[in-house]
């Protein structure tokens, strides 16, 4: 038997908690409008995905860490309980804690869910401080604390720039290893046009998520392609109407995750925990041939995005690494898509950096 892993999930706890910060008032005040809107659990739906063997395969067993804040320390213990009463193969272990450098120690994966999520009316400004404080100090007990080259998946928004963030607070480790998710909305792209087509979502393949995991992230079908018949075809032949492919595509895979929120009264929670495990696994047990997925990672300067963002690029994974996929033609219409997304990545990071000190 494989020795086991040590999975990292913050945010286990996965419940609401503005109430938790008492010196935002203003948000205490309509502390039930939001407990409805906003309550969604990628963590309680993530674990035990994890435990089950989603995320790193069948074979691998996993020890859980679950870091969550204070006030919801109960609630995470449940959790664990649950987890217990799951009585699950794979599970090697369960430690549920407040306690970040406990969280940390000699974790090999991480999944950073924690985080403090914008709301209505509050200033971007303010959410961003928020993060960055809480992204900066889990950065440095990761830098201590993990081992040796962990690999990181920040899913908490805004994630690329969280994932910059970590980045920069955790020089050690090295920035091949810290990713963000944007598989979720690679998976929408792909569910969008196999509904398209009435085609299985599993014989589409090679959508692209370009930049920012926000609503100005360009999902691109230009190299994507559907297998039929064993004969494997651009969806661009196949759907006859390249208008729905430059618009309602487009907008539908962008606005996807307010169209969840407005039918579930939650945002995304089952499609997020298992578009996460989808990225650790295709990151650390490779993609198959011929097939790339959506990363957010550290820009080398491809596709002419500048260095120094974490921008959702088409990759490949093999033994644990993966490369950008390279000399895909892009046209003018994508050019200015994917310019537009970058320059927000670059508004984001001075405003985040605007907040450091
Ligand atoms: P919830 O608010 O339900 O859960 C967040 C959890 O994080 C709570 O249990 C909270 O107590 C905990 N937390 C807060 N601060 C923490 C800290 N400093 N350390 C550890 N834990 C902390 O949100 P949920 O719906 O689960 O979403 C989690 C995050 O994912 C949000 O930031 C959300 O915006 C983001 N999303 C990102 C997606 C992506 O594709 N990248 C898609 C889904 C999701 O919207």
């Amino acid at each position: 038997e494989k020795d086991p892993m040590i999975v990292l999930v913050t945010g286990a706890a996965g419940i609401y908690f503005y109430d938790f910060y008492a010196h935002t008032s203003y948000l205490r005040a309509d502390i039930s409008v939001s407990k409805s809107l906003y309550r969604c659990q990628i963590g309680y739906a993530l674990v035990p995905m994890i435990a089950r063997g989603e995320m790193l395969g069948p074979d691998q067993p996993v020890i859980l860490h679950m870091l969550d804040i204070e006030p919801a320390a109960e609630a995470l213990n449940g959790v664990k309980m649950e987890l217990i009463d799951a009585a699950l193969p794979l599970l090697k272990g369960v430690v549920a804690t407040t306690n970040v450098v406990e969280a940390c120690t000699g974790v090999d994966i991480a999944v950073m869910v924690g985080g403090f999520p914008r709301k209505e009316g509050m200033e971007r400004k303010d959410v961003m401080s928020k993060n960055v404080s809480i992204y900066k100090a889990q950065a440095s007990a990761l830098e201590e604390h993990a081992a040796e080259n962990c690999k990181v998946l920040v899913v908490a928004n805004p994630a690329n720039t969280n994932a910059l963030i970590l980045k920069e607070y955790a020089p050690s480790i090295p920035e091949k290893n810290i990713t963000c998710l944007t598989r979720l909305d690679h998976n929408r792209a792909l569910g969008q046009v196999s509904e398209k087509l009435d085609i299985h979502v599993g014989n589409v393949k090679n959508v692209i998520i370009w930049g920012n995991h926000s609503s100005t992230q360009y999902p691109d079908v230009n190299h994507a392609t559907a297998t039929t018949d064993l004969k494997e075809t651009p969806i661009k032949e196949l759907v006859s109407n390249d208008q729905w492919l430059n618009t309602e595509f487009i907008t539908t895979v962008q606005q996807r995750g307010a169209a969840i929120i407005k039918a579930r009264k939650l945002s995304s929670a089952l499609s997020a925990a298992s578009s996460a495990c989808d990225h650790i696994h295709d990151w650390v047990l490779g993609t198959p041939k011929g097939k790339w997925v959506s990363m957010g990672v550290y820009s080398d300067g491809s596709y002419g995005i500048p260095e120094g963002l974490v921008y959702s690029f088409p990759v490949t994974c093999d033994k644990g690494e993966w490369s950008i996929v390279q000399s895909l033609k892009i046209d003018e219409f994508s050019r200015a898509k994917m310019d537009a997304t970058a320059k927000e990545l670059i508004e984001e990071k001075s405003l985040a950096y605007s907040c450091l000190n």
